[in-house]
């Protein structure tokens, strides 16, 4: 009369994994009896097994899922439904794959410096390559130039005022950064008034133009709503391979990448697209990586093994046009992240090559 089955009930319940690509994920429980059905789920959604990818055994009162070869696709929730004529009780693990380093990175510093410092530009009337950081308000343009000059002058750098968070921008005068220890290091940097969410106003395409191509003398405060134009005594009239920028640098800070997509990407392409014709070689800084990503946060090391940061590379890269090789995840000097230098020194390695074949071009026109 009557059964003595009840509901089976977990004795130890499924863990949180986090695997390497290629490893083997194995999800396991156990239950307080054998007298159950078991189903597995991935995503609330009934696991679709695949040969030799997805092992499902019982074991007395034991349950296990094996997943070999680790995907990206592999990751989820996978939840196990125990069920018998009484009732039914499940339990979920969350199953993450981290990727392999997907951009190499050279982690010793003193080569990078030493590298970089002994840099020869191509064109011995050239002092130093020039740079355009060009990015929405607090972007953080002046904090990238801060950390490269704290990098490189070997002491913590706070002259280019990096802003508290606002939604106007704290940088108005238009000034190159020289970075010196002893000699000059071959790159200079200028700051610009950064593009203000509201009203569209701030820095005028047509003064980013004439910045990139040596117009504007230092010293200029940006007008938002007329651009400098000749006759005005910051307008060089006859800028030399000196004066013109050798490279543009999009500053897209990474946690506020969906919020700025709409308001501001046409107007960095149109800014793009001017460079493109001038031939200038255009990267993009991904700042704030620390902010995007928790993992990357924790070490800023794993920065290039983490989906999130290159995910924000594909959005950057498709919202702006530009190959994710040439968008570089930074971190800036804060109080929160520390000093890191190795991501900073690796994007500067690069682009130093590319402003010089753009300089060597323009001598050579
Ligand atoms: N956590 C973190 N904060 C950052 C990073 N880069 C900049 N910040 C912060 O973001 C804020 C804005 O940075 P700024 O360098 O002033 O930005 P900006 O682009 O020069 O801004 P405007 O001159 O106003 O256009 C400041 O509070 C910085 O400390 C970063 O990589 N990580
Ligand atoms: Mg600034």
């Amino acid at each position: 009369m009557g059964s003595s089955q009840s509901t089976p009930e977990f004795v130890t319940i499924l863990a949180d994994k986090q695997v390497e690509l290629g490893q083997t994920i194995i999800l396991r429980c156990e239950a307080n009896t054998e007298e159950f059905t078991a189903m597995w789920q991935k995503n609330n959604q009934s696991l679709a097994c695949v040969q030799d990818k997805h092992k499902i055994r019982q074991i007395g009162t034991k349950c296990i899922l094996e997943i070999v070869n680790a995907q990206e696709g592999d990751e989820g929730i996978y939840t196990l439904n125990l069920k018998n004529s009484v009732g039914s009780v499940s339990c979920s693990a969350k199953v993450t794959v981290e990727l392999n380093e997907w951009r190499t990175v050279q982690w010793k510093q003193g080569p990078m410096i030493s590298k970089l410092k002994s840099f020869k530009i191509s064109n011995y009337k050239v002092r130093e390559l020039r740079y355009l950081l060009y990015g929405p308000v607090g972007a953080g343009k002046s904090s990238i130039i801060n950390t490269i000059k704290t990098i490189f002058e070997g002491r913590q750098f706070i002259n280019c005022l990096a802003a508290a968070e606002s939604s106007t921008s704290h940088t108005i005068y238009y000034q190159k950064y020289s970075v010196a220890q002893g000699e000059l290091f071959p790159f200079a940097f200028n700051d610009i008034m950064g593009i203000e969410k509201e009203k569209c106003e701030g820095l005028l395409t047509d003064d980013i133009i004439s910045a990139l191509k040596g117009h504007v003398i230092e010293g200029y405060t940006f007008n938002s709503k007329y651009p400098l134009s000749e006759g005005n005594k910051y307008y060089r009239d006859n800028p030399t391979l000196n004066d013109t920028m050798h490279c543009l640098v999009n500053i897209i800070p990474a946690d506020k990448l969906a919020l700025i997509k709409d308001d501001f990407i046409e107007r960095m392409k149109a800014v793009r697209a001017i460079a493109s014709k001038m031939g200038i070689p255009q990267v993009v800084f991904l700042t704030r990586v620390d902010r995007a990503c928790p993992m990357t946060k924790a070490n800023l090391r794993d920065v290039y093994k983490s989906k999130k940061i290159r995910d924000k590379m594909r959005e950057c890269s498709n919202a702006l046009g530009v190959p994710t090789n040439c968008i570089f995840p930074v971190c800036n000097y804060h109080e929160e992240t520390g000093m890191n230098e190795h991501i900073m020194l690796d994007a500067l390695t690069q682009i130093v090559h590319w402003a010089n074949d753009y300089m060597t071009k323009r001598a050579n026109a």
